[in-house]
């Protein structure tokens, strides 16, 4: 038996052309929505990157080095650390066999006292606490606490990881390790009591070298660039990028390494820069 076509189901043609319409219409919004929604995810992270550029541009400083006065510094000297006590600069080199502290005059550059240190150890960053010098070596993950005077070697620390720059802000030591990371050591016992992340406009700045404190900021090197940065110690945010290029004459430079040693003076709001191997120091101020 044959079935019954059903009949086909009766659409009024206005209706159909509607029902079409209708159709159509969502499509166009569904598209669009996606496009839209394309552009957004292609532009968005450009857009906050702008954003966050545009307020960080306006918080860091860029600065550059207005020399005062050159003055001679021994070019064998492997620069670690730079620090002016009661008008004298103190300075420690180092290279396993050949690092010291010494005693500068900073009117001649004369070196006024050499201590030298075991051979065993590479001498790094120094910092003043009291009447004792804090100096750290490299490798051996050992801080030295020496008699400011005589240089003699009173107490040694122990820590972990390599030890590059070191500064007394008055409360805390701050050490760098060429990583990003500034480390809070407490001043008696040089236990760790804290640390920063240094970034500028977001990006972490490694190879933090030498150190000096001056207020609630540091000053610090970056070890293999003409750079240096002065970095707020509460957020770790660089607010000064200092470019120190240029410094050395083209004969100067035959047989330098890189620029290291940064030396504050508070009474005449001065800086002292020179670097290893450098045959010359000087008295700086930054400016715009
Ligand atoms: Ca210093």
């Amino acid at each position: 038996m044959r079935r019954k076509r059903r009949p086909e189901r009766w659409i009024p043609a206005g209706r159909y052309h509607s029902n079409q319409r209708v159709v159509r219409h969502a499509a166009s919004i569904f598209l669009a929505a996606l496009v839209f929604g394309a552009v957004v995810w292609m532009f968005l992270p450009a857009w906050s990157q702008t954003a966050s550029g545009f307020q960080s541009e306006e918080s860091v400083r860029e600065l550059r080095v207005e020399v005062h006065r050159r003055f001679p510094h021994d070019p064998t000297a492997y620069t670690q650390g730079l620090i002016l006590f009661e008008g004298k600069l103190l300075e420690s080199t180092g290279r396993y066999g050949q690092s010291d502290l010494r005693r500068l005059d900073p009117a001649t550059g004369t070196v006024e006292q050499r201590v030298g240190i075991s051979p065993a150890f590479f001498g790094e960053g120094i910092a003043r606490v009291e009447d004792r010098l804090i100096m750290l070596t490299y490798k051996a993950q050992r801080a030295f606490a020496l008699g400011i005077e005589q240089f003699d070697q009173l107490e040694t620390f122990r820590y972990r990881g390599e030890g590059w720059g070191l500064c007394n802000d008055g409360r805390r030591l701050i050490m760098s390790n060429g990583s990003s990371r500034l480390t809070f050591r407490d001043l008696q016992s040089f236990e760790e009591i804290g640390g920063v992340d240094v970034t500028l406009r977001g990006v972490p700045q490694m190879q933090l070298n030498e150190l000096e404190c001056v207020g609630d900021t540091v000053y610090a090197n970056v070890y293999q660039r003409d750079i240096i940065l002065r970095i707020d110690l509460e957020s770790g945010d660089v607010t000064e990028y200092i470019d120190a290029s240029g410094l050395l004459t083209r004969e100067e430079s035959r047989g330098v390494d890189v620029l290291n040693g940064i030396a504050y003076d508070p009474d005449r709001d001065r800086f002292y820069i020179t670097g290893k191997l450098w045959p010359t120091m000087f008295e700086v101020t930054f400016e715009e």
